[in-house]
Formats: C-alpha cells, structure tokens, sequence
C-alpha cells in the first residue's frame, strides 16, 4: 500500500474481496498521471491498447465482440422481495444472487492485479459528494475512472476512520492460470455475466464484463441506480439528465436538465452550439443530474462525473463540433476504428473513409466494405475539462439551480417538436410515459418502441412506481420553486421517412422558446396534450424548413394520441396498486381532453 489507509471498514472490505477472488497482487490506485501513464504503457505493450499518434495521450481499445454495450438482461436489482424492485427491474432475490456470484467471484482474479479505486462522484467539496471504492482487475476501468471520476488519495483522506463508502466490485471474469496468454478484452459469456445492485446495503458487485456502464461502477451502477434508491430515502433526486446553461442575448441565465435514453443525442443536446443570434449555451453535463433541494427553495443540480462516455458513431465538426474539441487529447477510444497514420474513424465522422482501417474487431478493413468499421454503440471517454465550452462553474459545489426540465425520446410519429406541460403533475405524466424507439446503446432489437418513464428505466434502483411518487413529492416540496417541464421530439419524421426537423444547434430555437415561456413573453397555444408554440412563436430566422414541414411537426394528431391510450394504460396497469392515484388522475384528464 503506497498511502495508509485508516478507514477499517474499507481495509476490511479489501481484504475481504482479496481473499475471496484470488488476485495475484493488490494495487491500490491513487489516481495520478504517473499512475495512468504506467498502466497505459503496460497495455500497448500487450496488445490490448494501440496508442494514438494523431492525438496526444489517447488509445484505442477494441472490445471482445460479445462484450459491446450495457447487458439489461443481465443488470439486478435485488431486495429481499421483488415487489422492492418493480416490474421494471430484473430481480433475484439477495440471498440467492449473493451465493451465485460468490461462486463466480471465487477465484476470479487469479493472475490479475486486484486495484483498488478511491473515487469521488461530484466534485469532493460538494454537499452531494458520494465516496465510492471499486475493485477491479481491469487495468482499462481504472484508466476511464480516471476520466470519468475523481480518483485520488484525497477520497482516502475524505474517508477518515470511519467516513461511509460505496463499495463496487468489479471484476472481468476471466482468471488467468500459471503461464495461461491473457486474451486482449478478457471477459466471461454473457450467461455468466451480473451487473447487480443491492441498494438496502449501497452495494455493487458487477461480473464477466468489462464494457462501459457495467464495468465503469460509478457511471449507471452508482450515480443513478444506488443513488436513485439513496435520493429517494434521503428526498433528493438522481437523474439521467444533461445539464446545460443557456444565456440569452440581455444576459439572463437559465439551466436546463433533460432526460433522453442512451444515444438519443443527450450530449449533442449538452454541448449544443445555439444557431439564433445572441444565446450562448454551456454544458455542465452530458449524462447525470444529481439534484438537491437548497436554501432558497430551488432545485440545484451538480454533475457527479467528471468526463464523457459519448457514443463515438455520428459524431463530427457537423453534429457536435464542441465534443469533436473535446477529444483530441488524453481520451480512450473504445470499439472506434484505427487509420493506418494512427488516427480514429468512425462512420458520420468529418474525414470520408480512407482507403484502410482497421476495424473495431481488429481486422483488416477496405473502403467499400459492407461492414461497419466502428461498432454502433462505440465510445470516446474524455475529460469534461476538456471541453471548450464547459461552464466555469460545472464543479461548484452546490450546483446550478435548474429552471426547466425536458424529457424525450426517439418518435418518428405521433408527438410533436415540443410541448409544455399544464403543471407539475402532468408534466410527471409527461416524464412517466416517455418513449423511445431503442438504439445501440442497449443490447436488444434496434427501433422498436419502449415506454422509457424519466429515461430512467435501465437505471432506477427501486420500483418504479415509488419513483413516480417521489417525483410528486418533490414537485409539492418545491411548490412555486418547481422548474417548468417539457416534452419534445427531435426526431418526427416526414411520411416518406426524412426528417422533418433540422435538429443539433438549430434545437437552440425549440430551448429559446421555452425561456420566453417562462419569462412570460410567449402565450403558446393550447391543446389537448399541453401547450404548444403558437404561430409565429418558433424564432425561424435564418432557418429554410417548408411551411408543410412545420405544420407536421407542430401537428397534434388526436387519432394518433387516443390510439396510445391503451398502451399507456397497460404500462401503468404494470405497477398496480403501487402507481400514484396522481399519475392515473392525469391519464383520465388526457383522456378527458382528447375525448
Ligand atoms: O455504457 S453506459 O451505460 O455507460 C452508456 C450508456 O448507455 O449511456
Ligand atoms: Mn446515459
């Protein structure tokens, strides 16, 4: 141990873990250059990383084919009773799932280094500071918590004697005997693979993958599943939002959250380069919102990560120049494709195919071929201080109060550009029936529609149905204070399948629309479904979008709204009981209005 660690809890744990799982050695991490430098260079020299000479201090890395994306079906939430985790949740109860993983864990680490990683999720000074420990034997999760959190001896320090810590074990699965060839993505099969939860006890012991949120334990394992059921007990809230801070041209700021699933374009929305004259927009964060209640009686939100885990694919100068600024150096590439001048190419990106990559499977790829060269749901982590137009105070330590709420999701039909809603309450309705049609972030079909509530399905640690009800009781603790709520829709489609809106920085009309809702200087135009922008209200300057496109977008289609109904009234139907009288109250109303 290169610090003392007075924490006996912790030592405990570690030790614990040790014995279980069998490592070779134990390291424990403390978050320096020196630190990543050396494990970086350990990795070229196997093979499982390829330094990036086009771009300073970066990597590529390439995945086990099998291993490419958060596994759902495989993610736990386990309570004693499964009523405790909610029919939107895997569950196996404590017992049972402890004693299979044990099996697994027995072992597991032989031949590896076990290290040890202090992290911090929000900056260490913030009031919403939660101190995890992950264990792991991937040398590649310390290097992204590295980006992705704060890791040092300062969490150690934090810690004390007996400071509380969440603790997060994680292992690739795959122990190595004497003389055994280490493979270059180790991993276990996917039926062996547990990405479980144990939030009566903080707990996160994750097996056989080593891929993004299943193996990166601070990201969706603590910040949003453990948080979430943390934030409920203890009446804050964890959400899977970006943060963002717009300016208008007379200098007002507001902060928005918003609420997308993976991979509908959260951090192209966070890093958004406004087209109208005069706004000015900042990011904060591109993935969570931890929020909390302050002294004023407003809802002030803090980003607990301190880099991006964004979907590489479509990402360019076009699409998200900002992000683009953001990874030319000191980033991990994962499941990107290589140039042969030591560059990264992926499809969507600025740079036309050259004539030859390697591809994310490490093979030999040739312009023309049929096959992708970056795996859809492949990432870039890269510091958040890197980004050009990170806000100064992303890392305050009591947040930034929030204004306004946008929920969303992938619809080629049906719901419109943007929607407000009448209150809190339907706007919590508006929150709980999101949908989406799925992508490549999750490991499933591709465009199928889901009901998404909060975008916070693959993430809520208790049953959702208690989630609804502790949104409703935020908004009655807030009162007044409540940030005003939307819904919009990037993604409508024109009947022959083009898309009918612009989207990216021209979204920046759809946010000033909804700061002059606020400001009271637009009226909007109400309908069944909430209020809409009224004629003329949309800032168009300077945009060329066809007067049909924009009634299609702006269009509430009643046959299609009353055709959702039933859907909907199935997916509450879900949580019995235990779904808020409130939240079927604004189902009747909907039904009412469209009547
Ligand atoms: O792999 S992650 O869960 O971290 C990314 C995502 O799906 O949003
Ligand atoms: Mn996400």
């Amino acid at each position: 141990m290169a610090y003392q660690v007075a924490n006996k809890k912790l030592r405990e744990w570690v030790q614990e873990v040790a014995e279980m799982t069998k490592p070779g050695q134990v390291y424990w991490c403390d978050g320096s250059k020196a630190e990543y430098d050396r494990l970086m260079d350990a990795m070229v020299a196997t093979g499982a990383a390829i330094r990036l000479e086009k771009r300073p201090n970066s990597f590529a890395f390439f995945s086990d084919p099998s291993d490419v994306a958060r596994v759902e079906d495989r993610t736990y939430i386990s309570y004693p009773t499964q009523e405790e985790a909610g029919p939107t949740n895997n569950w196996v109860a404590v017992d049972d799932l402890k004693k299979t993983m044990r099996e697994l864990y027995d072992g597991c680490m032989r031949g590896r280094t076990m290290y040890v990683i202090p992290f911090s999720m929000a900056a260490l000074t913030s009031p919403m500071a939660k101190y995890g420990i992950e264990i792991t034997d991937s040398p590649y999760v310390v290097c992204n918590m590295h980006i992705m959190t704060r890791v040092g001896v300062d969490v150690i320090k934090a810690l004390g004697t007996d400071g509380e810590f969440i603790p997060c074990l994680h292992s690739v699965g795959a122990p190595l005997e004497p003389g055994q060839k280490d493979a270059l993505w180790p991993c276990a099969p996917i039926e062996q693979k547990y990405i479980s939860h144990f939030p009566d006890e903080n707990l996160i012991w994750s097996y056989g993958s080593g891929y993004g949120g299943n193996a990166l334990l601070g990201k969706k394992c603590l910040a949003l599943r453990i948080a979430s059921a943390m934030a409920r007990r203890e009446g804050w809230m964890a959400e899977h939002m970006l943060i963002l801070r717009l300016t208008s041209p007379e200098g007002k700021r507001y902060h928005i959250a918003a609420a997308f699933p993976s991979a509908c374009g959260k951090t192209n929305l966070a890093m958004i380069m406004p087209t109208i004259k005069g706004w000015k927009a900042e990011t904060l964060g591109d993935d969570i919102a931890w929020m909390m209640i302050g002294k004023d009686g407003r809802l002030y939100a803090t980003n607990p990560e301190s880099g991006f885990f964004g979907v590489a694919p479509g990402t360019s100068h076009s699409s998200n120049p900002m992000a683009m600024d953001t990874i030319n150096e000191n980033s991990i590439f994962t499941n990107c494709a290589v140039t042969d001048d030591g560059d990264i190419w992926w499809e969507g990106i600025d740079a036309p195919a050259p004539e030859h990559l390697i591809d994310w499977k490490r093979r030999d790829w040739e312009r023309g071929s049929k096959e992708l060269a970056a795996h859809p749901n492949a990432r870039f982590t890269a510091p958040a201080r890197q980004c050009p137009i990170i806000s100064p105070d992303w890392e305050k330590p009591e947040g930034v109060p929030i204004d306004i709420f946008i929920f969303g999701g992938r619809r080629a039909s049906v719901v419109p550009l943007v929607t407000e809603s009448f209150d809190w309450d339907h706007g919590v309705y508006m929150g709980a029936t999101a949908g989406s049609e799925t992508t490549a972030a999750n490991i499933g079909a591709v465009g199928n529609l889901r009901r998404d509530p909060f975008a916070m399905t693959p993430f809520c640690g208790y049953n959702m149905a208690d989630y609804f009800s502790h949104w409703f009781e935020m908004g009655d603790k807030l009162g007044k204070n409540a940030p005003r709520i939307f819904y919009v829709n990037w993604f409508r489609k024109s009947p022959e399948g083009k898309w009918l809106w612009p989207g990216f920085g021209e979204n920046s009309r759809v946010l000033k629309w909804m700061c002059e809702r606020l400001e009271g200087k637009v009226q909007g135009r109400e309908t069944p479904i909430g209020i809409l922008p009224a004629d003329g209200e949309l800032d168009l300057t300077g945009l060329e979008i066809s007067e049909d496109y924009l009634n299609e977008l702006m269009r509430v289609d009643l046959d299609a709204w009353r055709a959702e109904l039933p859907g909907v009234e199935s997916f509450f139907a879900k949580f019995g009981d235990r779904l808020p009288k409130r939240l079927s109250a604004q189902l009747e109303a909907l039904r009412k209005r469209l009547a």
